[in-house]
């Protein structure tokens, strides 16, 4: 399925420096700040620098480097924010059925609380 990227969307509005935001890490290809509305102690937004909708989309067609990038920077977060500890979630809406509100590729990691069980 062919994706079309909207250069609009908040997250690039945040990659541009257009819109602030609170860093947690920042790498070559990677960018991780809280999330505006946490919805745990510990809610941290990780997202590539290239303009992917999802996860799909990013796994087609960014490099070798970017995923590798990717890949090591959520796992930099869930160290950085000493969340192994306790145990964390992540999360990647994508798409409507998900409601997906901002259409750049982004990993959700909550903790610092009990979350609870998802999938039964
Ligand atoms: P999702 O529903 O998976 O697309 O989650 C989008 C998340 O993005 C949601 O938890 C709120 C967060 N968010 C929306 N706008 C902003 C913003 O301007 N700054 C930050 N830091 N987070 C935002």
């Amino acid at each position: 399925m062919p994706y079309s990227y909207d250069d609009q969307n908040i997250f690039a509005k945040i990659l541009r420096g257009e819109i602030p935001n609170k860093t947690v890490l920042e790498t070559d290809h990677s960018l991780a700040f809280h999330d505006i509305q946490p919805q745990a102690p510990v809610h941290v937004l990780v997202i590539p620098k290239g303009p992917y909708v999802c996860y799909d989309h990013f796994a087609q067609e960014a490099s070798d480097a970017e995923i590798l990038d990717y890949t090591r920077a959520i796992g930099e977060v869930c160290r950085m924010t000493g969340v192994e500890d306790g145990g964390f979630r992540m999360i990647a809406n994508a798409g409507e059925a998900a409601i997906q509100e901002v259409p750049h590729l982004h990993v959700h990691i909550l903790a610092g609380r009990p979350l609870g069980r998802m999938l039964q």
